[in-house]
């Protein structure tokens, strides 16, 4: 931390990231109570300089009883004569509500140094003498309330504002240490602060040159709809960027860092991308030996690639992995191809995008069809490393290691066949094994496993061919040291799981069910099962997906990546997030040679000591065959 003295008071200045002269500096002004504490999410990266300032008054900075200290337009020199002593020429300001209006007040008065300005929820101010009385005595009835109820009670009364009702819903150890935080401040301070630094006493910055000086880039949070309507109303009479944040509130760096993040990585470095269109090849692909479930039986599959090309001329990979039948689960690949076209593309026409976590939050109006979303959204992530030029595992700061993976096992015709099949996967390397049952073509064939294999990691995967009547018969399974048993009920039920998983020791892991964080959330909340089957596609994209990581890994839920036969492109993916910290399970992810006869990918998978390698090059790192397949356009 640095003191620095100026006309108006002594500031503490904190770099947040060790300092490396020739990156790029982006300077933070926290909000009302706040503190440079605010911005430690941003101590995760490592491409720019961070300098977070206490503004007068708050946390470090002077304690100062002097009013003056804090007008706007003091606090601006003071910042001025701070980045003179700083010798910094040139910087990014991002300010959050109050810090977004000193940061207005600094680049209106001092624009020079000012190279783009991010606000977050932050005033432009108001147009009328009226409107600025009324705020008058509202920060009065404020600065009273505060004097009578101490610094404690009033920000417990300060929280109680719509602005902040969605952080209830953050972690509690998160929404604590900000509660702490504002509590910590000095109330006297806190009072003139209110006051002085009012709204009241600036401009309407709406009226002023400052959009033709800097170019500028609002954020809001969806749920805070009053700063929401101004960024959107403004947006559209004054030339800046405008970008609202689904299931945030007021604060949206608090309830969204990640996003956020990503939205101060594209402003500094240019990587602010568009789409400019949207194809797909359309493959059929033959299984090397047909794929048997309880619900029918595949020798073929079709796969359609997405290819998503932006107007800087970066390409992304996406696969469509839904099947033709409604069979697994109710979507199919025809209806996504249409809802891709006629809904999910539009929604991305001449829209800037600046993070993928974006597309989750553009898609939310179209309910469902998350393995279409998911073809299309995780084609835009591919987009996005490479246009950092990492690949997607570096993206996703996920380390690269060699994966434990298990291979899934269809329904043989006899119990010799299927000791002889998994016999050779052992040989193979994979270190589990799924066998996939139907009532009556189960506990013999697990039975035959399990004494050929006394120790072989093993479960079932039952894709609903039970019943809840069928309890007694599932206890059978018991006795087989089975790792779980996948989705045993229906594909859309969370109670009778919840009554079957009391009743048998084997745990039970869905697959089916699952689609969103939500229903994790449910899984979890009614004791439906002990793990999940995590497959990117079927939660609606890599967004989705990371955050049931999160969650699992709080819950402690043992979470495995599933597969959906996928082409080379999927399975590239998939191995990208397979070495996830939240994984404790190997996947459902089987080497090339495993699945078709001829892949769509130039690069191939293979098992080594039962591993398989990511691959390395930039995004999901695949380059697909030539072949001369018609594309078709989608956007
Ligand atoms: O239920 O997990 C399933 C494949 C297609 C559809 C459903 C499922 C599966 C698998 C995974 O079992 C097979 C794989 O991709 O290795
Ligand atoms: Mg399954």
């Amino acid at each position: 931390m640095l003191n620095i003295q100026t006309n108006y008071g002594t500031y503490a200045i904190h770099h947040l990231v060790d300092l490396k002269s020739a990156n790029k500096t982006l300077v933070c002004l926290h909000g009302f109570m706040g503190s440079f504490k605010t911005f430690e999410f941003l101590k995760k990266q490592t491409d720019y300089n961070v300098i977070a300032i206490d503004l007068i008054g708050h946390s470090f900075s002077e304690q100062s009883s002097n009013k003056e200290d804090y007008q706007l337009k003091h606090i601006a020199e003071s910042l001025e004569q701070i980045f003179d002593k700083l010798n910094l020429d040139e910087f990014y300001l991002l300010g959050y509500s109050y810090g977004g209006r000193v940061a207005m007040t600094y680049a209106y008065s001092y624009p020079n140094r000012v190279k783009h300005l991010i606000l977050e929820s932050a005033s432009f101010g108001l147009s009328t003498e009226e409107e600025r009385n009324g705020r008058h005595l509202n920060d009065q009835k404020q600065a009273d309330s505060l004097a009578k109820l101490g610094m404690k009670e009033f920000v417990l009364k300060w929280q109680k504002s719509s602005l902040f009702s969605s952080q209830k819903l953050l972690d509690t150890s998160i929404y604590e240490k900000e509660i702490h935080q504002k509590i910590n401040q000095n109330p006297i301070c806190m009072s003139l602060s209110l006051l002085e630094s009012s709204v009241a006493h600036q401009p309407n910055y709406l009226e002023t040159s400052l959009f033709d000086m800097i170019p500028i880039t609002y954020i809001s949070g969806k749920l805070d709809v009053k700063y929401t309507e101004i960024g959107q109303k403004s947006a559209i009479i004054k030339q800046f960027d405008f970008i609202t944040i689904e299931e945030a509130g007021h604060c949206v760096h608090l309830e969204k860092p990640e996003l956020v993040m990503d939205i101060i990585f594209a402003i500094l470095f240019k990587k602010i991308i568009e789409i400019k269109s949207i194809k797909a090849y359309e493959y059929e692909l033959d299984l090397v030996s047909p794929f048997k479930t309880s619900y029918g039986e595949i020798n073929q599959k079709k796969a359609d690639i997405f290819i998503v090309e932006t107007t800087n001329l970066i390409t992304g990979y996406g696969e469509l992995v839904s099947f033709e039948t409604p069979d697994y689960i109710e979507e199919t690949l025809q209806n996504d191809r249409y809802i891709i076209k006629e809904h999910l593309a539009p929604l991305l026409k001449n829209k800037k995008l600046y993070s993928p976590r974006q597309v989750r939050d553009l898609f939310m109006p179209i309910k469902g069809n998350q393995m279409a979303k998911s073809a299309i959204e995780t084609a835009i992530w591919d987009v996005f490393a490479k246009d950092k030029g990492v690949s997607l595992n570096e993206y996703l700061d996920i380390s690269k290691q060699p994966i434990s993976v298990g291979v899934s096992i269809g329904i043989q015709e006899s119990e010799e066949k299927l000791v002889k099949t998994v016999s050779s996967y052992i040989e193979q390397g994979y270190t589990r094994v799924k066998l996939k049952v139907s009532k009556g073509q189960d506990i013999e064939y697990i039975k035959a496993i399990r004494t050929a294999f006394p120790d072989l990691n093993l479960m079932v995967d039952a894709n609903s061919a039970y019943h809840l009547s069928d309890v007694d018969y599932l206890k059978q399974f018991d006795s087989y040291q089975l790792a779980m048993i996948e989705q045993p009920l229906d594909s859309s039920d969370f109670y009778e799981h919840s009554l079957l998983q009391k009743q048998i020791k084997t745990s039970i892991c869905l697959d089916e069910n699952i689609r969103s964080l939500d229903d994790v959330k449910l899984a979890v909340h009614l004791g439906s099962c002990q793990g999940i089957n995590l497959k990117i596609p079927r939660v609606g994209g890599l967004t989705e997906a990371l955050d049931i990581l999160n969650y699992a890994k709080k819950k402690q839920l043992i979470i495995w990546l599933g597969g959906m036969l996928e082409s080379g492109v999927g399975r590239s993916l998939n191995l990208m997030l397979a070495n996830h910290s939240a994984f404790n399970f190997p996947g459902d992810l089987s080497a090339s040679n495993r699945y078709y006869q001829e892949d769509v990918i130039e690069e191939t998978f293979t098992l080594n000591n039962g591993q398989i390698m990511p691959l390395s090059n930039t995004g999901i790192g695949i380059r697909l065959k030539n072949n001369n397949k018609k594309i078709i356009n989608y956007l």
